[in-house]
């Protein structure tokens, strides 16, 4: 998933910087806006409290007006009542004479209009039109109503109407004003706001006195209704005086624009003023946390300390513990890679130099008898004798790091263009480096063995070269050689042969080992006198696995016994076989040297040939013996005192010491094939094999030769006195059953075969 953008990060407030900035800004705006309603609610009441008591004022005055007018034209209308000639007129019904003098008033100009009404609804008129329904009206208000003024409704036209009775006659002088939109005017110019007036008929809301709030299609306006007196019962007429509100509110409306615009002008300010305050204080806390995330990454960076407050000092902590973290890496990352006891480099940091290059080899030098060394001067001088050994070394390699890859084994890492200079590299190291080094003073000799390896080929178990190497090393201690390469030949699959033995126990149960018997010809007698019995295996799975193989590893886990314990009862029966058959020959048994030195063994073997009455003979490795002399010379004893036969196996393959040869109840020494192999064209294995016959014939000891496969050695040896020999050329070792069919052909077809 790709981690949030920068963007991402603002939008969704992942920031404490957006956060606090829209925190401000919120509280901010909040403010504003409550100041802002209380500004606009204290305004709009005082503007609604001037209007409504500008209003009243002038509904108060308007009200005085008409009384003043009212009162006005009625004197007007009096005074006319009482005009001689107008009543000798009215008397006399002189209604032209009437007429003149109400047109001659209208004239004037002091009224609009002027109506003489008699009392039974006679009516002269000037610039009046009086309807029947108005004179009706007049009549009714002007008599029985005790009206002298108010409104009245004369084609469709509003009149302020005043009367007053004719002395003596029966009937009145009236003037009336027409209520008109001039007329509304001059009112409304009384006033000090700009409000309208109407005289309205029947209106809609009755007159309170108070003003009143309504809603009118150019908005809100206050609206005062003055009541006025009408003549018509039906028709109730009321003086409105209207005012929008949105007028009063005309003269803030520049101060609300003022507010707004310094509070946005605020808002940016304080905005981008938190923004960018924000930044200093975030700005610390992101770098941390930069930081923070590069260290989780495995990088070593410092956050960067840029204020001695709470951040700084975290900051400066975060880095003590980067700092601590550093050192502590470094400690391991050493200790990982070196030797505690001598300081020097370790298998892993040999394992990293060998690995950069192609001509890389590995060689590994091994102190000889190391643990001997170690148990005399202790493990402390051992260490320390390591470390001048590796400084001396180094120095003989042109200053190639040494390294401590065992307890007692060196290496370095060289470069050569191939094994065979690998190999002398490390020959001339190993000798140069000889050289006896002072512990406490005294001289220590120091010998050592080189084990060499390159990179190995692709697909091989061992892929480490310092494996390899150490390989190489045992190896080379094995030939009893300086210095050796690794030979994976000779290596072979030691991991395939971790569970042999386990298998090889079962494997003798299940029948899957055999003795093979291999004929020992007799020159004295002219014919196969005894036969030596061979183990073999036959894996399952593996098919035959070399008897070396598997005796050498049983012998070195402490299986030889039970293995052996098997062929002598397997020799002893089949022995049985072969005397049935008519063929009375000696068995030679292998008998590993280990169990030389184990006296219930030869309990067991003693009194296995006591009971059985069997002829064996004991083929015992003559290195063997040397390991544990003293025991195995009582054993050897024990077994000539039985009876068996001691024959002295691979004779001159190992390290021979003539006195052993001397002290040992030997019957036979049978000469390692190696001898008589080459005996064909060698006269230096000739020779050999000569003194060797006549030295053990000198002893008493009858000599076999083995690996006899040509008819010139067997003729070589019987011209040397030799007693017996076993090889190919006289019979190859066989299951029991063809040992027999072979041992059937009559003896001369055999000695023909052998010439
Ligand atoms: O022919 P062959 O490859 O089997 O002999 C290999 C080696 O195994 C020989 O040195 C022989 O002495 C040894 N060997 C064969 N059978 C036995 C045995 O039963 N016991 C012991 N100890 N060694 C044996
Ligand atoms: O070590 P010991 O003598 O037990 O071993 C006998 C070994 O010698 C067996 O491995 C056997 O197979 C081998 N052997 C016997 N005769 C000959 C021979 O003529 N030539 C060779 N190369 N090996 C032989
Ligand atoms: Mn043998």
């Amino acid at each position: 998933m790709k981690p949030p953008g920068p963007v991402h990060r603002l939008l969704t407030f992942r920031t404490l910087r957006t956060r606090l900035t829209v925190l401000y800004m919120g509280l901010f705006s909040l403010g504003l806006i409550l100041s802002a309603i209380a500004v606009v609610t204290a305004v709009t009441s005082s503007a609604r409290g001037m209007v409504r008591d500008e209003m009243a004022s002038a509904g108060a005055v308007y009200s005085q007006l008409w009384d003043a007018r009212s009162s006005q034209m009625r004197e007007g209308a009096a005074a006319m009542a009482r005009d001689p000639g107008l009543r000798a007129a009215i008397a006399t019904e002189d209604a032209p004479a009437v007429r003149s003098a109400l047109e001659d008033l209208r004239a004037s100009g002091r009224v609009d209009g002027a109506m003489i009404l008699g009392i039974d609804g006679q009516a002269v008129s000037a610039g009046l039109n009086p309807d029947a329904a108005a004179i009706d009206a007049l009549l009714k208000g002007l008599g029985s109503g005790g009206l002298d003024g108010g409104v009245l409704t004369m084609e469709g036209q509003a009149f302020q109407v005043a009367a007053a009775p004719v002395a003596g006659a029966a009937g009145w002088v009236v003037f009336a004003e027409r209520l008109d939109a001039a007329q509304m005017r001059n009112l409304e110019r009384l006033s000090a706001i700009p409000l309208s007036a109407a005289v309205v008929l029947n209106p809609s809301q009755v007159s309170t006195g108070q003003p009143a709030t309504i809603e009118t299609d150019k908005g809100e306006s206050m609206q005062l209704a003055h009541a006025l007196p009408s003549f018509d019962p039906g028709v109730k007429a009321a003086l409105v005086l209207t005012y929008p509100l949105h007028r009063a509110m005309q003269p803030y409306e520049t101060l609300f624009l003022w507010l707004t615009a310094i509070g946005a002008a605020g808002l940016a300010l304080l905005m981008s003023g938190t923004w960018v305050l924000s930044r200093g204080l975030t700005r610390p806390i992101t770098a941390l946390d930069e930081a923070v995330h590069r260290v989780q990454q495995g990088e070593y960076v410092e956050a960067p300390v840029t204020s001695a407050d709470e951040i700084g000092r975290l900051a400066g902590r975060f880095n003590a513990m980067v700092g601590d973290l550093k050192d502590r890496e470094a400690r391991l990352t050493h200790m990982a890679l070196h030797d505690q006891e001598t300081g020097l480099p370790n298998r892993l940091s040999l394992e990293r130099q060998a690995s950069g290059h192609a001509d890389a080899w590995v060689i590994l030098f091994g102190v000889d008898r190391f643990e001997v060394v170690r148990s005399a001067i202790g493990y402390d001088s051992m260490g320390r004798l390591l470390a001048v050994l590796g400084a001396r070394l180094s120095a003989l390699a042109d200053g190639a790091p040494i390294a401590r890859v065992g307890a007692g084994a060196l290496g370095l890492v060289i470069i050569a263009s191939s094994k065979a200079e690998a190999l002398e590299a490390a020959e001339h190291l190993a000798a140069a480096a000889q050289e006896p080094i002072s512990v406490n003073g005294a001289p220590v000799d120091i010998a050592l063995t080189a084990g060499v390896a390159g990179h190995g080929a692709a697909g091989s178990d061992l892929t480490s070269s310092v494996d390899r190497a150490a390989i190489a090393l045992d190896q080379a201690r094995t030939a009893r050689r300086t210095a050796a390469a690794f030979d994976e030949v000779a290596y072979g699959d030691p991991a395939g042969n971790l569970s042999l033995i386990s298998e090889l126990m079962t494997a003798l149960a299940d029948g899957e080992v055999s003795l093979a018997y291999q004929p020992k010809y007799d020159f004295r007698a002219g014919g196969v006198t005894g036969v030596e019995a061979l183990m073999r295996w036959t894996h399952p799975r593996r098919g035959a696995v070399a008897p070396d193989l598997f005796i050498g590893m049983a012998e070195e886990t402490g299986h030889i016994r039970p293995l052996t314990e098997w062929a002598i009862r397997r020799a002893i029966e089949d022995q049985k076989t072969m005397a049935a058959a008519g063929h009375s020959l000696t068995v030679a048994v292998n008998i590993s040297g280990r169990l030389l030195s184990d006296e219930s063994f030869a309990d067991f073997a003693v009194n296995e040939v006591a009971t059985s009455g069997a002829t064996l003979c004991f083929e015992i490795t003559e290195t063997a013996v040397m390991g544990n002399p003293e025991m195995a010379l009582r054993i050897v004893d024990r077994f000539a005192d039985a009876g068996i036969s001691v024959s002295l196996d691979d004779y001159g393959s190992g390290l021979s010491s003539l006195t052993y040869l001397k002290r040992i109840r030997a019957d036979e020494l049978k000469i390692d094939k190696s001898f008589i192999l080459g005996l064909d064209d060698s006269a230096r294995d000739g020779l050999l094999v000569k003194s060797t016959i006549d030295l053990a014939h000198g002893l008493g000891l009858k000599v076999t030769a083995e690996g006899v496969e040509t008819p010139t050695a067997l003729a070589l040896l019987q011209g040397m006195g030799c007693d017996m020999a076993q090889g190919y050329l006289i019979g190859r070792p066989v299951p029991i059953a063809a040992l027999l069919e072979r041992l059937a052909v009559p003896a001369r077809e055999t000695k023909a075969a052998i010439r």
